[in-house]
């Protein structure tokens, strides 16, 4: 059996399939696609991921894309390989439904909202340094539409009023999740789940740096004490160790590892 995980740097989907691997104690080959340099749209790379996004899991030969699928992939795959408090997607349909629904809610409200802000951020700085020449022929090769007017969006800077709906966004799933925790240990209920992951990997680690206006602390305190509780499994940690090869000025965002 062998696994290849395609990844960026631990944060938002590099970091969200990265915790189940290292979770469930599935040894795999790391293979880092370096974002600044473009190579998920390297001809190398889209022959693995037509998309020409990260990450990805290589399987024996079979490739497997998109987080919440590999997630849920690994639980198929590997049902014995469980962390010691319990599997990461509940046995009982009620708790893989509501496991199901909170990872729709951050794939569906959450990710791509965050995400705007921090391409505002980041992405715009590096797009906007490229010539213009260049730039044209690097949109060239991006093979999704929707991720190529990302791309020029960012160099040419995202709307007040899109970044506006976007922090309403963040700050609608930060009120849903401080609820929720007042009522559940974790996302999903009484245990740790996918659910968990995904809304820590897009979430938990740059949203009090991303907007400090929000005052997450005051705010969401049962958040930031479940968040610290993320970062202290010993998967996670690893995780957020695992290597950064981001440029140290372009760190700004990317949490307080
Ligand atoms: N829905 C996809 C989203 C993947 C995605 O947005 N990946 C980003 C990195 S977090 C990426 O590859 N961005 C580079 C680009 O699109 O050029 C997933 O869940 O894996």
């Amino acid at each position: 059996m062998a696994l290849k995980y395609y990844h960026a740097e631990p944060l938002a989907n590099s970091l969200k399939s990265m915790v189940p691997l290292k979770e469930k104690g599935l040894a795999y080959e790391s293979v880092y696609v370096d974002l600044h340099k473009f190579e998920q749209h390297s001809d190398w790379f889209v022959a693995i991921n037509p998309e020409g996004q990260v990450p990805v899991l290589d399987h024996d030969g079979t490739i497997i894309t998109h987080t919440t699928v590999i997630n849920e992939y690994l639980e198929d795959a590997f049902p014995d390989a469980n962390p010691a408090d319990g599997p990461l997607r509940p046995r009982d349909p009620v708790g893989a439904a509501r496991m199901r629904y909170w990872n729709k809610f951050v794939d569906e409200h959450v990710m791509n909202y965050v995400s705007m802000h921090g391409w505002h951020r980041l992405v715009g700085v590096i797009a906007r340094n490229i010539d213009s020449g260049d730039f044209e022929e690097l949109m060239a090769h991006v093979p999704l539409p929707d991720q190529r007017k990302k791309w020029m969006t960012a160099r040419s800077g995202f709307s007040e009023a899109d970044l506006a709906h976007a922090t309403e966004k963040v700050e609608y799933a930060l009120a849903k999740v401080e609820k929720q925790l007042g009522e559940t240990a974790w996302l999903a209920g009484d245990s740790y789940t996918l659910a968990d992951i995904n809304f820590f990997s897009h979430c938990g680690m740059m949203v009090e740096r991303m907007f400090p206006e929000m005052e997450i602390a005051k705010r969401a305190p049962r958040l930031v004490a479940w968040r610290e509780k993320m970062k202290a499994r010993p998967a996670v940690a690893e995780a957020l160790k695992s290597e950064d090869r981001t440029a140290p000025g372009l760190r700004t965002w990317s949490g307080d590892r």
